[in-house]
């Protein structure tokens, strides 16, 4: 690329970054590669909140249960079941590239042997010991990307404002916000340190101004010790991609790069009275839909006290390997697909444009599909991770139009998914749409 081109395409970065999430900072597109790639990632809410199987954090913030008797799960969070080697094996088999673990939420409680304060499962709980080095360094072992979250708000702190929805601590005191912030400063620091993380994925922000955190200077910070470090958006604008949050987008975003992140029930940590499970299908829809517009899926756990994973969650990890390693083509590396109108169901499109992929719910009723607008000559249809070869007419395309036709592809029952089918077209060249 020449210096004009280069200079052009990072501007479009900028654009595309700045549109999104109040960005106040350019995103190297290249460190994002990964990111962009992998489509799948496995978020793990681990707090001592499994201990009753409550809100993580909230539950003593919104007042259903009192500071004190929350912090009596500190008593009862073992890990005495912790295997993450297991863990790992499962995030691994999932088809998760990547993986982003609560080193500490909202609750002030840290999962590793923090030098800054005790409330730390090292110092303060049965588990005794840090819990977040074992995983990075079987993450690491399996070739998966480390993600870890920190919640910069932290409710415990004695210097940090906020308390309870009904108690605050102060308003604006200068000396105790500066001494929080060396506090909060201290521990990003030593994360970063401790286990440089390929991904940090901050939390809280809401409760206070990018001054106030020293948003660009933790983002410095970060930056400083490695390069290539991806930050999520929720860092008051110092962050690279956006983070919807249980909630579908209906459009596709404007941001480059994003991640709906989703629980598997209604719940984030493990809460015991929850069986409200999506199934599988329904996780690899709402994933079909993600990659359909250029997202990813960080898909949550809660593990117990114990560190053991619930049936549940097990399950629907096993389902979604069984189908990611089924469609891979279909769906790393992938780009946004179709643009609506021209297809009624995700699709994604591979890297070059010269595979489009359709996926498909279900069995069409009447054994087709129906496909508009894609001008190109196709060379070869067939089902993605079976390889039959499909069938398809085309019409509405008279000699003299230079518009595309309609394409029906016959899809027979037998060739179909339990889940979601994947259709390939093999096209002649980069796809070219009608308009
Ligand atoms: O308050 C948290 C919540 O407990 C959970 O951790 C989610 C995960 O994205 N984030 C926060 C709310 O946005």
């Amino acid at each position: 690329m020449n210096k004009a081109g280069v200079l052009f395409s990072i501007a479009l970065v900028l654009i595309a970054s700045t549109g999104l999430s109040g960005q106040k900072v350019e995103t190297d597109s290249k460190k994002m590669e990964w990111f962009g790639d992998a489509r799948l990632g496995i978020f793990i809410h681990w707090g001592i909140y499994a201990v009753n199987g409550i809100d993580e954090s909230w539950s003593f913030y919104n007042g259903y249960i009192s500071y004190p008797d929350y912090m009596k799960q500190l008593d009862g969070f073992t890990a005495e079941n912790y295997d993450p080697g297991r863990w790992v094996e499962l995030i691994k088999n999932s088809g998760a590239r990547y993986a982003v673990l609560t080193t500490k939420h909202h609750d002030g409680v840290a999962l590793w042997d923090s030098d800054y304060g005790d409330l730390n499962v090292v110092d303060r709980t049965p588990a005794g010991r840090d819990l977040v080095g074992p995983f990075v360094k079987e993450m690491r072992s399996e070739g998966l990307k480390v993600g870890l979250y920190y919640s910069v708000l932290d409710w415990s702190h004695p210097d940090y404002p906020n308390f309870t929805k009904e108690e605050k601590r102060y308003e604006d005191d200068p000396e105790r916000k500066a001494r929080f912030r060396s506090f909060n400063h201290g521990q990003i620091e030593e994360i970063s340190k401790k286990y440089n993380p390929d991904l940090w994925w901050f939390d809280g922000d809401w409760e206070q101004s990018a001054e106030w955190w020293g948003a660009r200077e933790i983002r410095e910070m970060i930056l400083d010790n490695n390069a290539d470090a991806i930050i999520n958006s929720r860092l008051q604008g110092y962050g690279d991609y956006a983070t919807p949050e249980q909630g579908m987008p209906v459009k596709r975003p404007e941001d480059e790069y994003w991640e709906l992140c989703m629980t598997m029930n209604d719940s984030w940590g493990y809460q015991h009275n929850d069986s409200n499970y999506k199934s599988p299908s329904q996780v690899i829809k709402i994933f079909s839909e993600c990659l359909s517009m250029g997202g990813n899926l960080l898909l949550d756990i809660g593990p117990r006290a114990d560190g053991s994973i619930p049936e549940e969650q097990v399950e629907i990890l096993e389902e979604m390997g069984q189908w990611t390693s089924k469609h891979g083509e279909a769906i790393y590396g992938t780009r946004a697909g179709l643009p609506p109108g021209y297809y009624y169901g995700p699709s994604t499109l591979s890297a070059d444009s010269t595979r489009l992929y359709l996926f498909m719910h279900g069995r069409p009723a009447d054994g087709q599909l129906m496909l508009e607008g894609v001008k190109n000559k196709i060379n070869r249809i067939y089902v993605v991770g079976n390889g039959t070869k499909l069938e398809y007419s085309e019409y509405l395309k008279p000699y003299w139009s230079n518009h595309a036709g309609l394409i029906f592809i016959d899809v027979p029952g037998n060739v179909c998914d339990e889940y979601t089918s994947v259709i390939c077209l093999l096209l002649d060249g980069k796809l070219e749409l009608s308009e």
